[in-house]
C-alpha cells in the first residue's frame, strides 16, 4: 500500500490550520493535523521541503518504522515545529490504517476502555459574577466539568478570557496583542474566584483552572493550598515546565492536582514528572507530542506512576487532532479528561466529523479510520492569514509568560 501523493493544505475558517493529506495507490486518503500556532508556515516548509520527499513510494501501512525514520533519520531531534511535523506524518498513517482495514482508529488501539470521553468546557468571564455565568451555562449543556477564567481586577487583559461567544480564540491577525500582568493581583483573587464558583455550581461539577505558566513554583504552590477547600480536578501549567524540579516545590505544599504538558514534545519533557511523581495529568496531545505512536508511549509510562491523561483540546487544535484524541481517550486504561473548546461553525464545515457531543462528553463515531474529512474546495474559501498569540507584560513593563 504505497503513498502516491502528500499534500499540505493551508486554510484558516475563522482561525489558521494546517493539515497534511496523504493518498495510498489504492485511493485511501488519511489526514493528520500540523497546526503551530502562531508558527504554522515553519512546518508547512518542514514538512513540504523535507519530509514529502521521503514518504513517496513508502509503504503506508509501515507506521512505527515511518515515525522512527523521521524522528531518527533528521538526527536534529525534538522541537515543536519536528514533532508537529512528524505527528502529521503519524496520524495520517493511523487514518489510511484503519480505513484499509474497515475499522475506527480506537478499535487500532485496542478497543473501547470506556463508552465516552467526558470533555471539559472552557467558562471564561470578564470578571467573577460573569465567569459564575458562564460556567452555569456550561452546566445546563450537560458539563461536568467546567473551566473557569476570569479577568483580574486592576489588570488590562489576562489570559483566558473570552469575547462574549462560546468559542474563545486568542490569536490576533496582523499584531500580536500585549496584555498585563500581575502575579501579586492574580494571586490575590484567583481563591475568591473559585470559592464564588463553588458555592454556586455545588460540590459535583469538576473544576479546572489553567495559570498558564505564569508563576513562579512557590507561587504556584501558594495558590494550589489557597484552592484547597474548593476542590479542583487540577490546576493546570503553574508554572513553566522546562525545570521539570520546579513541580517538587509546588507538590510538598499542595495537594491540589497538577496538570502540564500541552507544550510538550516528547516523553523526555514528561519522564522526570511523571517518575517523580509530581504531576497528575498529563496533557501531551496528538498534534505537537508525536502522533498516536508516541502519545501511546507517554500514556503507557504515565500509567505506572498513576498518572492520567488530559489531552490538549483548545481550538487551535484541528478537528483532525479532536478526532485522533477522542479515539485514543477512547482507548487507553488512564484516560482522565478531554478538553474540549468548540470550534466555530466555518471550521467545522471545513473538516466534516463524525465525532458528536451529548450530556459532557464525546464519542469519536465508529466511520473506519479518524471519522474526519477535510473539504478542500471550502478550504481554499479561507486563505491563510497570519496570526500571534498574544504578549503578556508586568506592570513595569517587563516581558512576561502569557
Ligand atoms: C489551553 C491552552 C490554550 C493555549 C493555546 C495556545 O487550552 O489550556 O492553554 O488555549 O493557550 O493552545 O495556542
Ligand atoms: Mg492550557
Amino acid at each position: 500500500m504505497k503513498i502516491v501523493d502528500a499534500k499540505v493544505i493551508v486554510c484558516s475558517p475563522g482561525r489558521n490550520f494546517v493539515t497534511l493529506k496523504l493518498t495510498t495507490e489504492d485511493g485511501i486518503h488519511g489526514l493528520g493535523d500540523a497546526t503551530l500556532n502562531g508558527r504554522e508556515l515553519a512546518v508547512v516548509a518542514y514538512l513540504e521541503e523535507h519530509v514529502i520527499p521521503m514518504l513517496i513510494g513508502r509503504d503506508a501501512r509501515r507506521i512505527e518504522d515511518t515515525w522512527q525514520l523521521l524522528y531518527k533519520g533528521a538526527y536534529w531531534r525534538r522541537g515543536p515545529v519536528t514533532m508537529t511535523a512528524v505527528s502529521a506524518v503519524d496520524c495520517a498513517l493511523w487514518d489510511i490504517q484503519g480505513k484499509a482495514l474497515g475499522v475506527p482508529v480506537y478499535q487500532l488501539l485496542g478497543g473501547r476502555s470506556r463508552d465516552d470521553v467526558m470533555v471539559y468546557g472552557h467558562a471564561n468571564g470578564a470578571d467573577i459574577d460573569d465567569a459564575v455565568r458562564a460556567a452555569q451555562h456550561y452546566v445546563s449543556l450537560g458539563y461536568k466539568a467546567v473551566r473557569v477564567q476570569s479577568g483580574v481586577p486592576g489588570l488590562k487583559g489576562v489570559y483566558g478570557v473570552g469575547r462574549g461567544t462560546m468559542s474563545y480564540e486568542p490569536a490576533e491577525r496582523g499584531k500580536a496583542p500585549e496584555l498585563e500582568w500581575s502575579s501579586e493581583r492574580y494571586l490575590a483573587f484567583v481563591p475568591e474566584l473559585f470559592a464564588r464558583v463553588r458555592r454556586e455550581l455545588g460540590p459535583d461539577v469538576h473544576l479546572l483552572h489553567d495559570v498558564h505558566h505564569r508563576l513562579t513554583p512557590i507561587e504556584a504552590a501558594r495558590l494550589g493550598k489557597e484552592l484547597e477547600p474548593h476542590h479542583l480536578f487540577w490546576m493546570e501549567d503553574p508554572t513553566p515546565a522546562e525545570l521539570q524540579d520546579g513541580f517538587r516545590l509546588i507538590r510538598e505544599h499542595t495537594t491540589t492536582p497538577i496538570a502540564v504538558g500541552e507544550v510538550f514534545n516528547s516523553i523526555h519533557d514528561c519522564e522526570a514528572l511523571l517518575r517523580g511523581q509530581l504531576i497528575d495529568y498529563i496533557r501531551t496531545s496528538v498534534v505537537h507530542a508525536g502522533g498516536l505512536s508516541h502519545l501511546r508511549k507517554i500514556a503507557h509510562v504515565a500509567e505506572l506512576y498513576h498518572v492520567k491523561t488530559g489531552a490538549h483540546g483548545a481550538t487551535d487544535m484541528s478537528p483532525v487532532c479532536l478526532a485522533a484524541s477522542l479515539h485514543f481517550d477512547l482507548a487507553i486504561h488512564n484516560f482522565g479528561i478531554q478538553e474540549y473548546m468548540r470550534h466555530s461553525d466555518d471550521t467545522d464545515r471545513v473538516f466534516p466529523h463524525a465525532y458528536s457531543f451529548n450530556a459532557g462528553a464525546l464519542y469519536p463515531g465508529d466511520k473506519p479510520g479518524l471519522g474526519v474529512d477535510i473539504d478542500e474546495t471550502l478550504a481554499a474559501h479561507h486563505p491563510y492569514e497570519r496570526a500571534y498569540l498574544p504578549v503578556a507584560r508586568k506592570l513595569d513593563g517587563t516581558v512576561h509568560s502569557w
